[in-house]
């Protein structure tokens, strides 16, 4: 990633980050890359802006159709419950008959191929939760390079907040895993944490810039990253830096290139023959890298599995909250990423809640005596309770 740009391409990125319609936006990017010399230090941010022209382009297209009464996929999918987690894998892996087994969606199955062609989404429940499980029209070699719907269902992968990849344990799974990471690779979605992870979210105008590095800056300066963000306009918003960033890998976020998201892998059809051995294989090519759950969604073997290794793999906690003025607390709880403090509960709940905040109590076992009081950046665990105060 080039740190070069000449100004006017930056000032250009800072428009198309602006622009919410999607016809605006392609025009924009092509503007853009009118003014990105082409040299080999831009090659690789040239194909990363082509590749989201491209998502756009269908995006465009699909638009059309619809309002031409011609039906056509629909490829977005509104968030519902506590995550959005889609589920990738080839064809014919059991996907859908995941989503028959485990959710609530109706669903084809078929032993021919290919026979889900637009995303489905089905509630996963887990305790007193449920998960948003969307089935994604199969990935292929070559996905990633436009081929078939490839590129809306990895824009869905990129969209989510967490995955579920799913191989066939009849078949080599080795193969299928290291096929549908590779795909996700050339969009680069990373499945696996990196050691930096930069977040850039925008804000309304005059909210100003704020930056905020909760692990360390490599072989660059808090004053380097303030003037790179400002050179791309980016002057109203939050940026949260973890682990060791480069100045590099903040340009990165600024053209939200890398993703990270959250993975699990779910070994489908352990009760063939045979799937025992490939799922020793499999088990042995991710070294623990990520979490296995082998399954049938057949006999039902271990679906009720996958619930907890989301949450888990998803580092998410669920808080209770309490009114002032009631005896019990409610019992649908919140569900918020760990290390969420009291302050972003109550932002959760209503934005007018965390500009009025006064001070929390909260019930909770870790505690010496509850209910305890509490200030805003008190940090909750999973099944904390908690009754905010307001001025
Ligand atoms: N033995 C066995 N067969 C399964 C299992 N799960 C799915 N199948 C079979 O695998 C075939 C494909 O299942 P689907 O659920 O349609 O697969 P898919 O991944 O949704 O496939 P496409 O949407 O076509 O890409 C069907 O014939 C299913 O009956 C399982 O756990 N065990
Ligand atoms: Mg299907």
């Amino acid at each position: 990633m080039p740190a070069n740009l000449p100004a006017e391409a930056k000032r250009k990125w800072a428009e198309v980050s602006a622009a919410r319609n999607p016809r605006e936006k392609l025009q924009l990017m092509q503007e853009f890359l009118s003014f990105v010399p082409k040299h080999k230090g831009t090659a690789k941010l040239c194909a990363q802006v082509k590749k989201q022209m491209a998502v756009l382009r269908r995006e465009i297209e699909e638009g059309k159709r619809r309002k031409a009464g011609r039906g056509g996929p629909k490829f977005f999918i509104e968030k519902e419950g506590a995550a959005q987690i889609a589920v990738l894998g080839l064809t014919n892996v059991g996907k859908s008959s995941l989503l028959a087994a485990a959710t609530n969606a109706k669903v084809e199955v078929s032993p021919a191929p290919y026979t889900t062609k637009e995303p489905v989404p089905g509630m996963l429940p887990y305790e007193d939760i449920q998960f948003q499980i969307v089935e994604a029209p199969a990935l292929m070699k070559g996905a990633a390079d436009g081929k078939a719907w490839g590129l809306q269902t990895l824009a869905l992968a990129r969209n989510a907040d967490g995955l579920m990849l799913m191989v066939d344990l009849m078949q080599n799974p080795c193969g299928q895993l290291s096929a549908i990471i590779g795909e996700l690779e050339k969009t680069r979605i990373l499945v696996s944490k990196p050691k930096a992870r930069v977040e850039i979210e925008r804000k309304f105008i005059g909210a100003g810039l704020r930056i905020i590095v909760f692990g360390r800056l490599f072989g660059c300066t808090f004053k380097d990253v303030e003037e790179l963000l400002k050179s791309y306009r980016v002057t109203d918003a939050i940026v949260k830096i973890y682990g060791e960033a480069t100045l590099d890998e903040v340009e990165d976020a600024i053209f939200e290139s890398t993703a990270y998201k959250p993975a699990i892998i779910v070994a489908n059809k352990i009760d063939v023959d045979g799937a025992e051995a490939n799922l020793k294989l499999l088990e042995a090519y991710v070294g623990g890298q990520l979490p296995i759950i082998a399954v049938s969604c057949k006999t039902r073997q271990s679906l009720e599995k996958i619930g907890e290794a989301l949450f888990k793999t998803l580092d998410l906690i669920r808080v209770y909250t309490k009114e002032p003025s009631e005896k019990d607390f409610s019992k649908k709880p919140f569900v918020l990423k760990k290390g969420s403090t009291v302050y972003d509960l109550a932002k959760s709940i209503h934005s007018d809640f965390s500009e009025n905040f006064a001070y929390a109590r909260v019930w909770a076992k870790r505690l010496v005596f509850s209910p305890q009081k509490v200030g805003a950046t008190f940090p909750l665990e999973d099944g904390d309770i908690v009754e905010i105060h307001t001025k």
